[in-house]
């Protein structure tokens, strides 16, 4: 399953997915959405996988943002061709039917930090550095950057990243609500797979619809919403995995979720 932009590794009920361009600080091109578009195609029918984490090669960046020597290189139509693909991919990882973690080992500017937060959740070492720097470049986010971070961290502080461009620290990004959690960046897989661990015993169809629920009703009117949770109540009832779950309480044994 691996490419030559992307590695993929096993352990177990978790896929871990290292973006692998180290020189460049794995910015990101047409290559890597392509490349992502395929194994996430491959992930989601895999049976075996019940948590994806997403992370960086080397020990210097997660992802530096798009690959602004290929960005240079587009002309109208290629550049247009590539936002309809990234946009179609960011919303692929959102959309993911499992949860998908950012494990967050350096860098993740531009498209690299609006890339994390379609993750559902974001592990950062504590050398992570976090920022929108496309204002020093002339451009705004272009993967709903603006968007996500004003939904997780509130307008104003969104507004203070993009404008100004800076780049903040793990401990201000988790402070800010931006990462869920800061750990030693040598812990930082070890960690992050104890996370996915605390998922992969669960019922993966609860899970897939508590994130639709979340996801989608988090855009709804409160009432709308609180409704669209109930229908996904409802279908919960007709899964295995309810039945399994409720009997194994009343049984007073682990549930066995297929
Ligand atoms: N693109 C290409 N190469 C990059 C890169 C990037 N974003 N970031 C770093 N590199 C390369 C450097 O050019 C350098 O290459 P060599 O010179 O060794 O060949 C190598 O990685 C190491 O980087 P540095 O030598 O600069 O390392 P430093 O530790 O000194 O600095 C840094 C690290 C992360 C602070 C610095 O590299 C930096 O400021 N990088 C640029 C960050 C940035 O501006 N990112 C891009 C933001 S714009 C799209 C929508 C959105 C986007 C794309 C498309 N569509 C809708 C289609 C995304 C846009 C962005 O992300």
């Amino acid at each position: 399953m691996s490419s030559s932009t992307l590695l993929v590794e096993k352990n177990g009920a978790v896929a871990v997915v290292t973006f692998n361009n180290p020189k460049a600080l794995n910015a990101l091109t047409v290559d890597t959405f392509e490349a992502l578009e395929q194994m996430l195609s491959d992930l989601a029918e895999d049976q075996d996988v019940r948590v994806v984490i997403l992370t960086g090669a080397g020990d210097k960046a997660f992802i530096a943002g798009g690959d602004i020597g290929f960005l240079a290189t587009l002309d109208v139509a290629g550049a247009r061709r590539f936002a309809l693909l990234a946009q179609k991919v960011i919303d692929q990882i959102e959309a993911f039917p499992k949860p998908v973690i950012a494990a967050i080992n350096g860098y993740a500017l531009g498209g690299g930090c609006e890339l994390s937060m379609a993750c559902d959740m974001r592990v950062a070492a504590d050398t992570a550095r976090f920022g929108q720097p496309e204002v020093k470049l002339g451009i705004i986010p272009g993967f709903a950057g603006t968007q996500r971070l004003a939904r997780l961290v509130g307008k104003a502080k969104a507004k203070e990243m993009i404008f100004t461009g800076e780049m903040i620290s793990a401990a201000d990004a988790e402070r800010i609500g931006l990462v869920n959690r800061v750990v030693p960046a040598d812990l930082l897989m070890e960690e992050t797979q104890a996370l996915a661990a605390t998922m992969t015993d669960k019922s993966a169809s609860a899970i897939a619809l508590s994130k639709e629920a979340i996801d989608h009703g988090v855009e709804m009117d409160f009432a709308r919403a609180a409704r669209y949770e109930a229908d996904l109540f409802g279908l919960s009832f007709a899964t295995p995995d309810a039945q399994e779950g409720i009997a194994a309480f009343l049984e007073k044994r682990s549930p066995q979720f297929k």
